[in-house]
This record gives C-alpha cells, sequence and structure tokens, in this order.
C-alpha cells in the first residue's frame, strides 16, 4: 500500500503539555512521524492542494488564526508555545478580539493543543497527505494511507483540541464529495472519540461517522461519544458511537467492530475512511485499552472485507518505539484482506 506524507509534518514541536494538574512532555512529538517511516520506508511526498479544500471544512476566520497565533504570540512578547486559558464555554461569539489570549481561547475546546512555531505548517502538510492518499485511491488504489501528525479527529470546524488542529479525516470526505463520491463511511478506531468528526457531520445523512473508543465517562474528550449521541436532523442515525471500557482487549473489541463494520456496510459507502489510531496498544502511555499488535492485522483483514475503497487517515498512537509496527501491522490486514 503506498503511504503519504509532508516533511513539514515533522516541525510541530510543542514542548510540554499540561496533565493532571502539572506539566508533562508532548506525547504527540515528532519521533511519531519519524517511527512510521523508518518501518514503512520513505513513501511518497504530499502534493499541493491548496486551501480550499481546507476551507471545504473549516471556518476561514479559524483557519486564520491558526496561520497567525504563534507570530501574535511572539509579538505580545511570550516565549515557547501558545496556550489558551479562558474558554467561552457559554455565549460564544464572533468578537473579532485582538489580543491572542482571547483569541486562542475562543478557538479552542481545551488547553492540551499549545501551538509552536510551525504548527501551521505541521497541520497544512498533513491535510494534504491526506488529500494525495485520498487521490491516490479515488485513481483506483484500492487502499492508500496518509501519514498525518498532527491528528485530526478532535478539531471541529472553527476549534482546535486533543492535539489536533485540521481535520484530516472530514478534510478528505468533503473532497471525495467534490469530486462526485456522495456516501461516504468514517470509522473512527482511535482510543479517543472523535468528537471533532462526529460534530462536522452529525446533521449529514451523507457521511456516516462509526467510532469505536474508550468510554467518554472515565476518558478524554469527556462530553462527547456517548452511545446516545446518534445525529441529528437529516443526520439522525447516521453518528454510532460504540464506547468500551478500560482494560478492553481483543475479546470485547472485536464485537464492537463487527457492529461499525455492519453499520458502513448498511450505509451503502462508496468510500471508506478510516482515522487509524494505534493509541489502543495496551503499552501506550497514555490509554487505557490491551490490544496486542496482531490485533492490528485482524482489524485491518475485517475492515478490507468490506471491499470498499479505503482511504486511511492516521490519528494518535503514543507508543512510539511500537508505532511504525502497529502501523505496519493494521495495514497488512488491510492488504492481505481476510
Ligand atoms: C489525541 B488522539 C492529558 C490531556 C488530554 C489529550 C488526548 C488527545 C488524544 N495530558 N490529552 O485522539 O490520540
Ligand atoms: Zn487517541
Amino acid at each position: 500500500m503506498r503511504h503519504f506524507s509532508d516533511p513539514a509534518q515533522a516541525r510541530h514541536a510543542p514542548l510540554r503539555e499540561l496533565h493532571n494538574g502539572g506539566w508533562m512532555d508532548y506525547a504527540e512529538c515528532p519521533s511519531r512521524l519519524e517511527a512510521m517511516l523508518a518501518k514503512l520506508g520513505p513513501g511518497e511526498p504530499a502534493r499541493d492542494f491548496g486551501l480550499d479544500p481546507i476551507l471545504a471544512v473549516h471556518d476561514p476566520a479559524y483557519v486564520a488564526f491558526l496561520r497567525e497565533a504563534h507570530a501574535l504570540w511572539r509579538a505580545a512578547g511570550r516565549e515557547g508555545d501558545a496556550m489558551g486559558y479562558v474558554f467561552p464555554v457559554v455565549g460564544r461569539r464572533p468578537l473579532d478580539l485582538d489580543r491572542i489570549d482571547a483569541k486562542i481561547g475562543a478557538f479552542s475546546m481545551d488547553a492540551s493543543t499549545p501551538i509552536a512555531a510551525d504548527t501551521w505548517a505541521a497541520a497544512y502538510g498533513g491535510a494534504q497527505s491526506a488529500l494525495t492518499a485520498l487521490d491516490a485511491v479515488l485513481a483506483g488504489d484500492r487502499a492508500a494511507m496518509a501519514l498525518c501528525r498532527p491528528p485530526g479527529h478532535h478539531c471541529g470546524a472553527d476549534y482546535m483540541g486533543g492535539y489536533c488542529y485540521l481535520n484530516n479525516a472530514a478534510i478528505a470526505a468533503r473532497a471525495a464529495q467534490a469530486r462526485g463520491l456522495r456516501r461516504i463511511a468514517i470509522l473512527d478506531v482511535d482510543y479517543h472519540h472523535g468528537n471533532g468528526t462526529q460534530d462536522i457531520f452529525y446533521g449529514d445523512g451523507e457521511v456516516l461517522f462509526a467510532s469505536i473508543h474508550a468510554d467518554p465517562k472515565t476518558d478524554f474528550p469527556f462530553y462527547w461519544g456517548h452511545a446516545d449521541e446518534q445525529g441529528e436532523g437529516e443526520g439522525a442515525g447516521a453518528t454510532l458511537n460504540l464506547p468500551l471500557p478500560q482494560g478492553t482487549d481483543w475479546t470485547g473489541y472485536a464485537p464492537a467492530l463487527a457492529t461499525a463494520l455492519e453499520a458502513v456496510r448498511a450505509h451503502g459507502a462508496d468510500l471508506l475512511i478510516v482515522s487509524y489510531g494505534a493509541d489502543t496498544f495496551a503499552e501506550d502511555p497514555i490509554s487505557h485499552f490491551r490490544l496486542a499488535r496482531e490485533d492490528y492485522t485482524a482489524m485491518g483483514a475485517a475492515i478490507a472485507a468490506l471491499d470498499l475503497p479505503t482511504l486511511v487517515v492516521m490519528e494518535g498512537g503514543y507508543a512510539v518505539n511500537a508505532l511504525g509496527a502497529n502501523v505496519s501491522a493494521f495495514l497488512d490486514g488491510i492488504e492481505r484482506g481476510t
């Protein structure tokens, strides 16, 4: 399977994140991309499809903010990474405030998503990787992989969060629709619920969002991913959340995967986009499922049995030493099928 990335993706390097009231090293680190490339080989470079496919998902004011945020931070005399500390959970509206601290909170859902000097370049490169891999699938490849980093599934049309700035899976889905595919399924198998992707397509009946993730009662992002969230309006029934308890291993995971795959089948999708996270791995440092490497091959094979054109977009996975092998095991399953 061909895979795609952009060198700029390695330049996003926040120093630290707030974790349980203290600072820890930033888990979503540049070596994640290096580890995947070391195992899979260099792959192919992303092509540049420009801003339009990004603006088909994201609000122009949010995109403008992402591009200028770090410069504004520096201009305010600050060091290090831009981080917010006031969040308008009530009455958020486009006030067009100048101060960086006011802008950043209005475009954030959490305080674990710092903006460093090259964050925009990396996020932009990742989105282009997704679009390039999509192009390979639309040109006839049965499956292709975008080694996106930073990940995308927590950010929405006008907010960042959970290490995510641009929603790569959503950008690819909208680009596929612009090229004539109507019905699309997004299967999110990252450990964390893809709240941003869900939000973007919540009222859209053409894009199914099906997600298997740690129960948000115990895990980030807490407020979304509960089983009763099923879509609204024309999107009613086109969101499927399958939360699972901490400690879940393949025995508990496989039935949920079968349920999600059945929903993808029933949706009648022309294209499958997989938001793949390797943070369901037993040894992941910030997550609490117990999948083993060979489970990713089984997962890939079960997905391949859908027999749909498949775009795989990288999300999380923080056991860096195991990351390349885990991604490779998953891609082997997709290639081999059942
Ligand atoms: C991104 B992806 C802990 C704060 C919260 C955010 C987790 C984002 C996961 N330091 N951590 O879904 O893998
Ligand atoms: Zn995750």
